[in-house]
């Protein structure tokens, strides 16, 4: 049976891996959370930490589409009038970096997390490819308010190998979203970043414990293996 080598068991658990239902998920790429005058570097974090899996992520989309199998991106983003975007996530939003200055607010790549926006695009580097899903979304967790949950049951995707940034919010709650349906997830180590390395190294020793609490962790070295092998 095909598995994937990872911590803390060979995934997916019981080896049903294949090229139709096994997704390549890559979370918020996006400009404001690893460009030049984004969100994140106006918050003044270190913009290497969340670029670190752009190279990695490259690999696996190149991977996955020559075997023809699915890929999702995501966006964090918010309507153009804000009606999406929660008071206190914008409040919270606007006490660090430039103080005043958060989410919806005019910065250097236009309205910070705002769709139609430059920051909020996904970096050209990794841009989906077309007929591949995109999934807009207003919080961090990619099933909240969106139809993420009815496009993988209508394509008899059960398998998520999640990708993008940052580990430890969107990532990390996409993931725990996803077990809670149901999903098998793998969380790779080096195709995922946060805007600090103790919480990216933390969230991913999160998954390991209780026998792989939400999944399992695994890198873009033993994807590309397996993935190979379909
Ligand atoms: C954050 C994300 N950190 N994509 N978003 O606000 O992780």
């Amino acid at each position: 049976m095909p598995h994937i080598a990872s911590t803390p068991y060979p995934w997916p658990f019981d080896g049903s891996l294949q090229r139709a239902n096994t997704a390549l998920v890559v979370i918020d790429m996006q400009t404001d959370f690893c460009g030049i005058g984004g969100y994140v570097d106006k918050m003044g974090y270190d913009l290497a930490l969340t670029r670190a899996p752009i190279a990695p992520i490259g690999r696996l989309l190149a991977a996955f589409r020559a075997k023809g199998m699915p890929v999702i991106h995501t966006r964090e983003g918010h309507r153009p009038d804000l009606s999406d975007l929660p008071a206190n996530k914008r409040w919270r939003s606007q006490r660090i970096g430039e103080q005043g200055r958060g989410i919806g607010d005019a910065g250097p790549c236009g309205r910070i997390l705002v769709r139609g926006e430059p920051g909020w695009e996904i970096i050209p580097e990794l841009a989906p490819a077309p007929g591949e899903v995109v999934i807009d979304k207003p919080g961090k967790g990619s099933f909240c308010a969106t139809d993420l949950e009815l496009v993988l049951a209508t394509r008899g995707i059960r398998n998520l190998v999640l990708t993008g940034i940052t580990t430890d919010v969107c990532v990390h709650t996409t993931m725990r979203e996803a077990n809670d349906r149901g999903f098998e997830c793998v969380i790779l180590e080096d195709a995922t970043g946060a805007t600090d390395l103790g919480n990216h190294q933390a969230a991913l020793k999160m998954v390991t414990m209780q026998g792989g609490v939400f999944g399992a962790v695994s890198s873009s070295a033993a994807v590309l293996e397996a993935v190979a092998a379909l």
